[in-house]
């Protein structure tokens, strides 16, 4: 017990300098802080001349009218074209894009060249369904090439997509075509999800059902499932986009053209639709995929293994890495199908050297064992990264040793889909590492704690993440309600964007996040962040994962209320082992933040992130009928979470 307390501790004061190897050539050294910081917006189009520009643009921001931001104003350039013809142009046309990986084991190849010409044949089918610039685009796909080919096909005809998760039910299909008025779906008969193929078409047709904005749905063939058949409004994509050219000239258009929408979950039921943009949004995430991983185009076998429905597949699979000419790994299914290595094997096969994550995935391969990953050879990977939520020290540990053979820099990346690239990382060729704290502001980017009025905090104290200018892949508004946007981000602090996340910075200024302001619990009169809690818990060795929630309580106003995966190993769910976990929170935060009730549970309920759904977890624990479940990956988790609820003390 107390060997595990002193252990995450220990965690968390070490410290891991970058390799003199890796500090002399890593793509972006100490200089760029000081560049940024003595010049912002020319240190911006430096990073904006890495791209191709049609027209150059007349001003970099502006800022008359904040908070709707533009950027590289003037400026006109294709984005599918920077991620595809440009490289092919330069030779590179041989260069392979993705190794893609079915989850049965099937796998393709494709290139630079293959990707441009698909995409080609795409967008001029695009153009044969009527589909015109400034269009919206639903896409609701597996994890497949033709969905980054759908992606890019809409990006170069200027038409605005909308991804929506494949895991995601017909309501929140449905809510979020009739919110973006999509003209056209994009889908797939299925894909494969543990072992079996999983529907699509159904829930596009119950979802198509409630909505009228769509003339086309056009379903790409994956699984060969039966699928209902609406005859003039379904095509099959083997048809529609096989028939097609493979030239297709791409325009130009504004720098401020809509790239796409991507909703996410905010305090309401109604999901925000963000808004990003072409110019800006490239640049940054291009910018930020080169500087963070250290990519180098011609070596590196990079993988970002997340789902493209999040914002970090956008951003990390597809446009960062085809800006950057990178060589991705993309793979469908989840990572213990056919057996716990999969993950490991893909990388082991394809040579992977750069590996991105969530932290609630490295802690799920934790309680799998080490075992696992150490039955093949990692020894490719040199550079690791995590992104989602905080990592605790001992996941960020347990990562550094077992999957990063104690060699690869961990870059522990804060951002948002409202920010659409990185914003708080340690860059790997220059930061001392410290596990779990995301530490700096990016070069170009201003953050800072503050408390409730907005005004600056000490060091060592909890208080609220803003940015203090804008960047350049901000999100722009949120679709079709731009008072949202304001109210939601610009009105508590008035010129600063508010982030929604706790933070604090300790005395050398590295930043560490505390979670969401809303999962601040408040108990007697003291604050006590989720995430503390939680870190506290998954330290002892018989917890894999833990989910901490404040319910409302007569006397203290809250009461912590924890949900426990415990480990393979120790299956002993008893009282005795409660008991144990209140001491060791007991010890390792306070007294006070000792749980007044803790529920072994089989599984949590979690968004396409990986973030845990407090908000439910705070409905059982209150005892009330669950909120809005769509966002959920799978809503059979609330049932077995209730189910426990009699047994829990
Ligand atoms: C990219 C992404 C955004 C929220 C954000 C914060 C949490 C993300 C984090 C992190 C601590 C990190 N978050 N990365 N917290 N350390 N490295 O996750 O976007 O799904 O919009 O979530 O995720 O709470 O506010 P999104």
């Amino acid at each position: 017990m107390s060997e595990t307390h002193s252990q995450d501790h220990a965690a968390a004061t070490r410290r891991f300098p970058p390799s003199e190897e890796l500090a002399g050539q890593a793509n972006v050294g100490p200089d760029v802080y000081e560049r940024a910081a003595q010049d912002r917006l020319g240190f911006w189009e430096d990073a904006a001349r890495r791209l191709t520009w049609e027209k150059d643009w007349d001003e970099v921001l502006d800022w008359s009218n904040p908070p709707f931001a533009k950027w590289f104003v003037g400026g006109k350039l294709n984005v599918a074209y920077n991620c595809l013809d440009r490289h092919v142009e330069a030779g590179h046309g041989d260069q392979v894009a993705y190794h893609w990986e079915g989850e049965p084991g099937d796998t393709r190849t494709i290139t630079y060249a293959e990707l441009t010409a698909e995409v080609c044949k795409a967008a001029n089918a695009l153009l044969e369904l009527g589909v015109q610039a400034g269009d919206r685009v639903a896409i609701y796909m597996p994890m497949i090439p033709e969905t980054i080919i759908a992606m890019l096909a809409c990006a170069r005809i200027g038409a605005v997509h909308m991804v929506v998760f494949g895991g995601f039910s017909a309501d929140a299909l449905a809510s979020r075509i009739t919110d973006a008025g999509a003209v056209l779906v994009i889908t797939a008969d299925g894909g494969y999800r543990r072992g079996a193929p999983s529907a699509l078409k159904p829930a596009v047709d119950d979802a198509l059902g409630r909505t009228d904005s769509v003339r086309n749905v056009v379903v790409v063939k994956r699984t060969e499932q039966d699928v209902a058949w609406t005859e003039g409004r379904d095509l099959w994509w083997d048809d529609v986009v096989g028939r097609q050219s493979d030239q297709h000239t791409a325009e130009a258009f504004d720098a401020e053209h809509p790239l796409y929408i991507m909703y996410t979950s905010g305090t309401t039921a109604k999901p925000k639709g963000i808004l990003h943009t072409s110019g800006g949004y490239l640049t940054q995430v291009a910018y930020t995929h080169w500087a963070t991983f250290d990519l180098k185009p011609d070596t590196d076998v990079y993988w970002t293994a997340a789902d493209v429905g999040w914002v970090t597949g956008h951003s990390y699979i597809v446009y960062g890495p085809l800006a950057n000419r990178a060589t991705s790994v993309m793979y469908e299914g989840t990572p213990d199908t056919p057996h716990k290595g999969r993950w490991w094997e893909i990388v082991q096969r394809y040579g992977v050297t750069i590996l991105y994550t969530a932290p609630t995935t490295i802690r799920t391969f934790m309680k799998w064992g080490e075992d696992v990953p150490a039955g093949f050879d990692l020894s490719s990977l040199r550079l690791l990264g995590s992104v989602g939520e905080p990592i605790n020290p001992e996941a960020w540990l347990w990562y550094h040793e077992h999957i990063g053979g104690g060699r690869c820099p961990i870059v522990d990346t804060w951002w948002q889909t409202e920010t659409g690239a990185h914003m708080i990382t340690p860059l790997p060729g220059v930061t001392n590492l410290k596990p779990g704290s995301a530490q700096t502001p990016f070069p170009g980017i201003s953050a800072k704690v503050v408390d409730d009025e907005g005004k600056e905090l000490p060091d060592d104290t909890t208080g609220l993440l803003v940015l203090t200018e804008p960047w350049p892949s901000m999100l722009r508004t949120i679709w079709g309600d731009d008072e949202r946007y304001k109210e939601t981000y610009w009105t508590r602090f008035g010129d600063m964007y508010f982030a929604g996340d706790g933070a604090k910075k300790d005395e050398d200024g590295d930043i560490w996040l505390l979670g969401r302001v809303d999962d601040v619990m408040n108990v007697s009169g003291h604050r006590i962040s989720t995430t503390e809690v939680e870190s506290a818990l998954v330290a002892h060795h018989a917890v894999a994962e833990a989910a901490v929630v404040g319910a409302s309580d007569p006397t203290t106003g809250q009461g912590i209320v924890a949900f426990v995966i415990l480990r393979g190993a120790a299956e002993d769910s008893g009282e005795e082992l409660v008991k144990e976990l209140r001491l060791h929170v007991r010890r390792e935060i306070g007294p006070i933040a000792s749980p007044r009730q803790i529920m072994v549970v089989q599984e949590l309920p979690k968004t396409r992130s990986g973030k845990i759904m407090r908000r439910l977890l705070r409905d059982v624990a209150e005892n009330r009928e669950l909120g809005d479940v769509t966002t959920l990956t799978d809503s059979s988790v609330m049932e077995l979470i209730k189910e426990k609820l009699p047994s829990s003390t």
